[in-house]
């Protein structure tokens, strides 16, 4: 924790960043963070009116009552697509401006969905296990399923679900996509009804946003029409399934199997999904490659720099 001058403007970090990201804006503004602070209401009380700015990412959020405490808070900043672990309508009434970092992870993220999409249909993080335990000398690995010919339902098709669309239409699925409205130019057909298209789809990949209005889309109903051979890919967030419903729905066959990036409340994962070799797990990992983090970690710091220079930010929410 420094405070040299107030010449500059003083930040609050409300979680660690990538390491070079976080000593850039050390070094160019004041900086306090909140995961090193003992006592949260005396170090407010102290420090509160001094902070105009915070940095944060999609998963660490921010909430409304950090907000409060900071009578002169102007900025938010995070690292990260998805907002919805920050209080936005806190922010919007106080006058807090938002930013996040669109545009430059959507790849990165598609491509996760597609390695777990094809992971549970050929079972390829399974057969590794199965070789590395030796299972090969003595039985034969199930067969799996082919990709060329089967449906792809996408839930939002936003930038990320267009980018999935991509890449599943180039291995010759068919696409289809939910969302609140029908998109003019796309060459996906639309389906209206949730369920309508987890009852077409062989693979089900959620890709929209989380928050509220995305809470527990998928249940029960959803895994039923999705069926005993259609599989589950989420990449967006825990909270868009109802994880126990999942569970579920696995142990009982309902649905051949899952894909998942993201989980109810990470970092933990239910006991039955670490059991199963028809799930495929990876640590919240859509967006982590070099080449992303760092772009990522520039539109931090250009949209940081610009509402200090300009009061204007590259990418508001
Ligand atoms: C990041 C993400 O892992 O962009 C998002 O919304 O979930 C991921 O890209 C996360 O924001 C980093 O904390």
């Amino acid at each position: 924790m420094s405070e040299t001058t107030n010449q500059t403007p003083t930040l609050l970090l409300i979680g660690p960043l990538l390491p070079a990201l976080q000593q850039q804006i050390e070094s160019m503004y004041t900086v306090y963070k909140l995961w090193d602070v003992e006592d949260k209401n005396t170090f407010f009380k102290s420090h509160g009116d001094s902070i105009q700015g915070i940095v944060t990412s999609g998963i660490h959020g921010c909430k409304g009552e950090v907000m409060r405490a900071l009578p002169n808070l102007k900025v938010i900043v995070s690292f990260g697509v998805g907002y919805d672990a920050i209080d936005i309508a806190t922010a919007r009434d106080r006058g807090v401006a938002v930013s996040n970092t669109p545009g430059v992870l959507d790849d990165c993220v598609a491509d996760t969905a597609f390695a777990l999409l094809i992971d549970v249909a050929r079972g390829i993080s399974a057969a590794d296990r199965f070789v590395r335990n030796g299972r090969w000398l003595k039985e034969k690995f199930p067969l799996g399923r082919k990709l060329g010919g089967k449906t792809c339902g996408i839930v939002g098709l936003g930038n990320i679900g267009k980018a999935i669309a991509k890449r599943v239409s180039a291995f010759d699925m068919n696409v289809a996509y939910y969302g609140r409205h029908q998109q003019a130019d796309v060459p996906y057909r639309y389906e209206p009804d949730l369920k309508a298209l987890a009852s077409q789809s062989d693979f089900l990949v959620l890709a929209v946003p989380g928050g509220n209005a995305t809470h527990h889309l998928i249940g029960t109903d959803v895994l039923q029409a999705l069926g005993k051979d259609g599989f589950l890919i989420n990449i967006a967030r825990g909270s868009v399934v109802d994880e126990a419903a999942l569970v579920s729905a696995l142990q009982q066959g309902v649905i051949a199997g899952a894909g998942l990036d993201v989980f109810a409340h990470e970092p933990e994962v239910p006991q039955p999904l670490l059991e199963m070799d028809n799930v495929v797990l990876t640590p919240h990992l859509g967006s982590g490659t070099h080449e992303t983090r760092q772009a990522m970690a520039d539109l931090v710091l250009e949209n940081l720099n610009l509402y200090f220079t300009s009061g204007k930010l590259k990418t508001p929410v």
